[in-house]
């Protein structure tokens, strides 16, 4: 930047702080950027009820005040995104306020994609945070929420900011509608209420005893946010980065999504997911007992229907067409590519290519031949109970990530386009024993401290934001209890022995998969590894002789802790700014995409449910994709930045075909033995 650039800037910036002399940060002069505390403070009240004034005063007149056309300088694309946004907004053409909306929905998605574009681009966060404001009053809120949040994850101005629970932000899209009727009473007589939520249907229907998992505000949390972090639409020539293996990441954490749904069923004595099938009767039915904020009831779907074209959406016929044309690549070994070359898919890679094609995604090669199988069944499913639009129902809880899994049918359809996945995985050739070496590393053995035992807790959330108010009548407290899944901490003791004569970088990797079938049958070893739940990944270093590894369930690469309430943040984000603090001690929640750790095992039985633990420590030297492995402690391998770390596909190395269990057998890098997670 020239020197009269400088000064051009600074006159802008200094005309900007003039004109909004009651904001924090812009009267210091000394710092370009807030703390993030501030930060922090800023996005909670932009979320905080989000369908009314927005409560902080600062943040109110910012919103009033604000021109974002006036100065396209604050601006990386030099203001195209936001005079796009601009344009739309004073044509009308923007979606109302107080109406559902849905990401599925390619309309409501580009609106909310336009916003979005002027977050990503604002150079600092005063042009952030006053754009926030700005359109938080005028674009309907669901696509304001969902172009927050995602600008919140991606944006390098946000980096240790913590998002508020979508479920305390949101709460109609994840409590049932009997309880959000009460939270309404409870507002309107002025009575604090707390109240049980219960899982939907009755125990009439078998499908209720897995509800539990499908319902659980963090699961659902734990989709919707990995759905933020690698979204289907974001196009790397704006952010000029790549998310480094989206599409295997896509397949792997609905992968596990499905073995673990599994294995809960298991426990409470259900056969595993029978996949979807477009030519055949859904079996199961639905009824969401959920209703949106603004524009009714989710729609029901009734049992034993035969899947119907969805008008302006697709035909069956179609979906059938685009299935066929992804298990041809799979045969073929490679895809086509939109200019008609071929992408080699026939090694480890490959995964990475199928899950763009098939959700699809902005890097998919060829969407115009492939299509868009997993995205366009999420809403034909959805829609299944009104498919040709004659009841004007809203859409279903299939075409929202947050509300997805609610419906036992979302697990049906992503067993479908697993054993897609897994005919491609099947067909690379199997790992030689000389591959899976560790060269002088051996595993003694591996011991579990502490129980493996799961329980059901009570879990408390607020619906405060789930209910209109006006700032003239004080709030009365109106949560929800909902029990939820738990388990005891433990750790796991492996010891190991390095027998060369220096130190060695490890990457040691551990699974579980279900020791029986439903037909109490064992597992064979390739079937049992295709069903393995990851519950770590990480990396140590081994001096040479026996090493003492001591790894606790709560630091599991796989999972993240509860997110604070929405009120402790305030609270914590409120206490740090008086305290004169820079920032919120609340830096492990950053990343809430990987799984809870409430869900690290699954739930267990009375008398011990067998898994097969299955340990394996490979070579950390040629594992590594980064320097400092070993460092990386806080590593979630579901929520990464930059470079994946690990060089190896997921679920290395059970990922592939085993024709011979031997092999691993023989391996002294590899253990196995049954242990009994229990439920009381
Ligand atoms: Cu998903």
């Amino acid at each position: 930047m020239g020197t009269n650039m400088k000064v051009l800037v600074l006159c802008a910036l200094v005309a900007a702080a003039a004109a909004w002399p009651n904001y924090g940060f812009l009267n210091d002069p000394g710092r370009s950027e807030p703390s993030d505390a501030q930060k922090q403070h800023d996005v909670n009240y932009l979320l905080y009820k989000v369908y009314e004034n927005i409560r902080d005063e600062k943040l109110k007149s910012i919103g009033v005040t604000f021109d974002p056309e006036a100065d396209t300088s604050h601006y990386t694309d030099n203001g195209e995104a936001v005079h796009k946004l601009v344009k739309e907004l004073k044509d009308n053409r923007l979606l109302q306020q107080k109406h559902w909306f849905s990401l599925f929905n390619t309309r409501q998605r580009e609106e909310a994609l336009l916003l979005y574009d002027v977050f990503e681009h604002s150079k600092d966060w005063k042009t952030f945070v006053s754009n926030a404001a700005y359109f938080r009053n005028r674009v309907n809120e669901g696509e304001f929420v969902y172009a927050l949040y995602a600008a919140v994850v991606h944006s390098p101005l946000t980096k240790h900011v913590v998002l508020p629970p979508l479920y305390e932000v949101t709460p109609h899209l994840f409590t049932n509608s009997e309880v959000i009727q009460k939270a309404y009473h409870a507002k309107m007589t002025q009575t604090p209420g707390k109240f049980r939520s219960y899982f939907t249907g009755s125990k009439r229907n078998k499908e209720q005893r897995v509800a539990y998992f499908g319902e659980d505000v963090g699961l659902n949390t734990h989709h919707a946010t990995w759905h933020l972090e690698f979204p289907f639409w974001r196009e790397d020539k704006h952010e000029g980065y790549h998310l480094d293996r989206k599409g295997e990441n896509f397949f792997w954490v609905h992968h596990q999504l499905t073995v673990r749904f599994d294995a809960e069923r298991l426990s409470n004595y259900l056969d595993p997911v029978d996949e979807l099938h477009w030519e055949e009767t859904i079996e199961e039915g639905f009824a969401p007992h959920t209703t949106y904020k603004y524009g009714g009831e989710f729609p029901s779907r009734p049992d034993n229907i035969h899947f119907e074209d969805v008008d302006g959406i697709a035909h069956i016929r179609d979906l059938i067409i685009l299935e066929n044309r992804i298990r041809d690549a799979i045969a073929h070994g490679y895809v086509t590519a939109h200019d008609g070359s071929t992408v080699d898919i026939n090694n480890s890679h490959g995964i990475d290519v199928l899950g763009d094609v098939i959700e699809s995604s902005t890097y998919s090669p060829n969407v115009e031949y492939y299509g868009s199988l997993h995205n366009t069944a999420h809403i034909v499913l959805g829609r299944q109970g009104d498919p040709h639009g004659k009841y004007d129902l809203p859409p279903g809880v299939l075409e929202h990530f947050e509300t997805s899994t609610r419906d036992p049918a979302f697990f049906r359809l992503h067993k479908y386009m697993d054993n897609i996945f897994r005919e491609h995985k099947d067909s690379l050739t199997p790992y030689t024993k000389e591959e899976l070496e560790f060269s002088g590393v051996a595993i003694d053995g591996v011991s579990i401290d502490g129980p493996l035992e799961t329980f059901f807790e009570d879990f408390e959330y607020s619906l405060v934001n789930a209910v209109d108010d006006t700032p003239q009548v004080a709030d009365v407290a109106i949560s929800t209890v909902v029990s939820r899944l738990n388990h005891k901490d433990f750790s796991f003791k492996i010891d190991v022995t390095n027998n060369n004569d220096h130190e060695v970088l490890a990457t040691v990797r551990i699974f579980a998969w279900p020791h029986n079938d439903n037909n109490d049958i064992p597992y064979s070893f390739n079937e049992g590894r295709w069903r393995a739940i990851e519950l770590d990944r990480f990396w140590r270093k081994l001096s040479p002789g026996v090493n003492h590894i001591v790894r606790k369930s709560t630091e599991s690469a796989v999972t993240v802790p509860d997110v604070p309430s929405f009120d402790s943040l305030i609270e914590r984000t409120e206490a740090a700014l008086s305290a004169g603090s820079s920032e919120v001690d609340i830096h492990e929640f950053v990343s809430a995409v990987g799984v809870p750790n409430r869900f690290l095992i699954p739930k267990g039985n009375s008398e011990g449910l067998e898994f097969e633990l299955v340990v394996a420590v490979t070579d950390g030297k040629a594992d590594a994709a980064v320097e400092s492995l070993h460092e990386n402690t806080v590593f979630n391998h579901y929520g990464y930045h930059g470079v994946y770390p690990d060089n190896r596909p997921h679920g290395y190395p059970l990922d592939r075909r085993v024709d011979d269990a031997r092999i691993f057998h023989d391996l002294s890098n590899f253990h196995q033995h049954t242990v009994k997670i229990y439920n009381h």
